[in-house]
């Protein structure tokens, strides 16, 4: 695993007396900032391959539809394939509490003010989560379609969320957050009349900022699109993988979902069987 870097606090800690003349501008602290959270997002993002899982980051404008579709794949995927979510938000456990009606392995990650989440707030929060077997690691970003875009948290893919109810042209105006993303799903399609929502424009507009991105359009009201979005989340998990043309049994080379659970509770513990390839 990378050596640990700064903390934020040391990366953002003003310079002693003397120092003015070196110290760092805004940019070089942003830089570090985001630096020290890259070389995390690297190293989790190993580690949770290792262990045979991956994280969804999902993100998009606050109420277009993050937790109400995420309900619904975790109560179609639950344990079957595995799946558990990490949901920020400012403040409450609001999103929490509703998605752990699902069943599913559940946690709320309170930012307190910040508007996006970092990588080390996903690691911390992994720390002693009984995850069960977990394969596919949600992650419900703040709702926010600036500032998570500039945040690896380690994920496999990003994917941005668009409902109808908020135009066609949001990937026009926040262009970083969908030419990032891998996959982008279009919410509430079943009230794409009531708004007149014009799916052409707003597939348009996707693909001139993300051209190629594939694109689901989903209604976790009457779960349209949500067969064909679980299809891909598996395509997503297989590729990131290095599993696309094989058998999903071949996951036990990776150790198995208990072993996963292991590795991703303990890190860096001893129980692992290989420590260095997670570590
Ligand atoms: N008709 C319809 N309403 C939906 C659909 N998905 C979400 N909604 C509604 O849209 C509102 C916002 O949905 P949320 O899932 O809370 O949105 P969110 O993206 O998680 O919001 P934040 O966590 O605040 O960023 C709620 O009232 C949902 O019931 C859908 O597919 N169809
Ligand atoms: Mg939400």
């Amino acid at each position: 695993m990378t050596p640990p870097g700064p903390g934020h606090e040391a990366v953002l800690a003003s310079p002693g007396a003397g120092e003015s003349a070196a110290a760092p501008g805004h940019a070089d602290i942003a830089a570090s900032v985001l630096g020290y959270n890259d070389r995390v997002a690297a190293a989790l993002r190993e580690r949770l391959h290792a262990a045979g899982v991956v994280m969804f980051n999902l993100v998009s404008s606050p109420g277009s539809g993050k937790t109400r579709l995420l309900e619904e794949l975790l109560r179609r995927m639950g344990p079957e394939y595995g799946a558990a979510a990490l949901v920020g938000d400012l403040a409450t456990d609001r999103d929490a509490q509703r998605l752990a009606r699902s069943g599913a392995p559940v946690r709320q990650i309170s930012t307190e003010g910040l508007c996006h989440l970092e990588a080390t707030m996903i690691q911390d929060h992994l720390i002693g989560w009984d995850v069960g077997e977990c394969r596919y690691l949600f992650v419900e970003n703040v709702g926010n379609l600036v500032c998570p875009a500039s945040f690896d948290l380690g994920e496999a893919a990003r994917i941005v969320f668009q409902s109808t109810t908020e135009g066609e042209d949001k990937p026009l105006k926040y262009p970083p957050m969908y030419s990032s993303a891998q996959l982008a799903v279009i919410t509430k399609i079943d009230l794409a009349g009531a708004v007149e929502f014009d799916r052409d424009a707003c597939r348009a507009a996707i693909t001139d900022v993300s051209p190629g991105v594939p694109i689901v359009e989903t209604s976790a009201k009457t779960g349209e699109g949500l067969d064909d979005l679980i299809r891909r989340l598996v395509h997503l998990r297989d590729h990131a993988l290095g599993l696309a043309h094989e058998h999903h049994d071949d996951d036990h080379h990776r150790g198995g979902p208990a072993e996963a659970a292991d590795q991703i509770n303990h890190p860096g513990g001893p129980s692992r069987p290989d420590a260095r390839e997670v570590a």
